[in-house]
């Protein structure tokens, strides 16, 4: 028999204090659950009902768990050790829950790499998880992953890559050819051990990476079934990229396979693909960013696709206006849901029989009676009730350190362990949170987050860039879009070159600025030396005031 902890606890900097683990025990939080556990008992019990649905794949809990122990035993035989680190990146193909569940099985350690991402991002995943392989599906949106496989084992060598699709080639193993023993596979795992890294939005520079352990995560989506409406006979649709934290586990494709639930991945979430989706496969739930809600609301008042399957709407990742909460409601037969979560933990929902008053106005309140959440001003006090604050945060599911990064760690948690969000928000009268804003300086362009500083570097490593600063700016469909102001070095690049310039830098083509605006100079003298968050704030007020005149 083999045990798959050790390699994956959590340091003592990152783990709960020992009051804390009490009591989330004795709450029932942290049951001891773990994800083969749940998994194995899933396909015992439900065996022949469908799971998965993905393309022409219908998998049935059975079938993913033969799946899932091929890949896992497969893993480990071509020497992975239990505890290692392996960077996966598909697209919403019916390959990547079984890849997912594979690696629980046998200890190994995912990191959710998504389809946007590139070789510089990926690179970075794989140095800071000190990853030990790569899997990938070959083709997605008309890019091919065995290229970038190619590039990222030059950089780290150490890499063994496994690839999905038709002929894995370039030497790489093929996902359909792994075949190992399934007594190989670890008997016992540690609940309060790491399960998988996800990823930060990367608000500082480059994304970071964020343990998540058994108890803490199935805690969250077992939670989050109830109040979401999830059980045994839901449909849950994933229609935003499937390694992401909310439709992972908000409910989630996790908390659906936790309820015995059936999965179905759409590997597009425009109107057309998903609403055949959900008429054929009579979708009952749906995670959707703000643009995207809007959007289907607006094809389904000319749909020809019968709708009537679907229960809640989910609409969360970036702050949806009153406005639009209402037009949602109006356009679609089901019960709207807000969501306002992170991959570090707290999560936040609109109960479904709330009052319109709240799922309009508000972005939910906490799962857990255990989440306590503190909004505090610039010094670190507390606000008055209803005051706007800084969120701080700690609970049963939200992580108390980041994956290797003492530095990070230093400047997002508090003293005792509480998680500063870099949210700006106020609490309403009955617990819920309205989202204000954010401190630092990040981009959510419908949902996904640009960091300034990470595409600022990039921008400053043209020849031609003597300085850059980038911004948000209020889109009306993505909700915010990035602005690049930047000083030229003698001649100005052309706008065209210096976007490709970025996408060349090997990044998520979201992170290209949407916009550049050559400045003469950044207006720093009057204020002597400031700093880059006052001057993009400055740049920010200067350009919303000069489009205002225009207007
Ligand atoms: C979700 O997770 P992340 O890690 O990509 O991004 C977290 C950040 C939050 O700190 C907040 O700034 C923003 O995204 N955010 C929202 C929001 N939901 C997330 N801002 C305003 N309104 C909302 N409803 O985005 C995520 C994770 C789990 C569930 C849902 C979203």
């Amino acid at each position: 028999m083999t045990n798959a902890t050790a390699a994956s606890r959590l340091t003592l900097s990152q783990s709960w204090p020992a009051a804390l683990e009490q009591r989330y025990k004795a709450a029932g939080y942290w049951r001891g659950e773990t994800f083969p556990a749940f998994l194995r008992e899933r396909a015992l019990c439900l065996q022949h009902k469908e799971a998965v649905v993905a393309g022409n794949t219908r998998l049935s809990y059975a079938d993913l768990d033969r799946e899932a122990s091929r890949i896992g035993a497969g893993l480990l035989a071509m020497g992975l050790t239990p505890g290692d680190r392996v960077v996966v990146q598909f697209g919403n193909v019916a390959e990547f829950i079984p890849v997912v569940c594979g690696l629980f099985y046998a200890g190994l350690i995912p990191v959710y790499a998504l389809p946007a991402h590139r070789i510089a991002e990926v690179t970075h995943f794989a140095r800071k998880a000190e990853a030990s392989a790569y899997i990938a599906g070959r083709h997605y949106g008309g890019f091919d992953y065995a290229t970038l496989a190619t590039e990222l084992c030059r950089a780290v060598p150490e890499l063994q890559v496994v690839m999905a699709g038709e002929d894995a080639g370039h030497g790489f193993t093929s996902l359909s050819a792994l075949q190992g023993n399934p007594d190989s596979l670890p008997e016992q795992f540690d609940p309060q051990s790491v399960a998988f890294l996800q990823l930060s939005g990367g608000s500082t520079g480059l994304s970071k990476l964020i343990p998540r352990t058994h108890d803490d995560y199935i805690y969250s989506f077992r939670a989050s079934n109830t109040l979401c409406g999830i059980d045994e006979h839901s449909v849950y649709m994933v229609a935003l990229p499937a390694a992401h934290n909310f439709p992972m586990s908000s409910p989630g494709w996790l908390g659906a396979l936790h309820a015995g639930a059936r999965v179905v991945l759409s590997d597009s979430a425009e109107p057309g693909t998903a609403f055949a989706l959900i008429e054929q496969e009579k979708v009952t739930c749906v995670g959707l960013v703000p643009p995207l809600a809007l959007l289907w609301a607006d094809a389904a008042s000319h749909s020809r696709y019968d709708l009537s399957s679907l229960e809640v709407m989910q609409v969360g990742g970036a702050k949806l206006l009153p406005e639009a909460a209402r037009r949602l409601q109006g356009a679609l037969p089901c019960t709207l849901q807000q969501v306002f979560g992170m991959a570090e933990g707290l999560v936040n929902y609109t109960r479904l029989d709330d009052s319109d008053e709240l799922i309009l106005n508000t972005q939910g309140r906490p799962i857990s009676p255990d989440d306590e959440v503190r909004i505090v001003d610039d010094e670190g006090r507390p606000v008055a009730d209803g005051e706007v604050g800084h969120l701080q945060v700690q609970g049963p599911y939200t992580i108390r350190g980041y994956h290797n990064d003492e530095a990070a760690n230093a400047r997002s948690f508090t003293e005792d362990g509480f998680y500063c969000t870099g949210d700006i928000v106020r609490r309403t009268p009955q617990g819920y949170l309205v989202v204000q804003g954010r401190a630092n300086d990040h981009i959510n362009r419908a949902g996904e987050k640009i960091s300034a500083e990470e595409i600022e570097d990039h921008l400053l490593s043209h020849p031609q860039v003597f300085d850059a600063a980038v911004v948000s700016i209020p889109d009306d469909y993505l909700g915010e879009r990035s602005c690049a102001f930047v000083i030229a070095r003698g001649e100005p690049p052309r706008v065209v070159a210096l976007k490709k310039w970025v996408r060349e830098q090997g990044l998520a083509a979201f992170k290209v600025p949407d916009q550049i605006v050559f400045a003469e100079h950044f207006d720093t003298t009057a204020v002597g030396k400031i700093s880059r968050r006052e001057l993009r704030a400055q740049l920010r007020q200067r350009y919303l005031e000069q489009t205002e005149e225009q207007d």
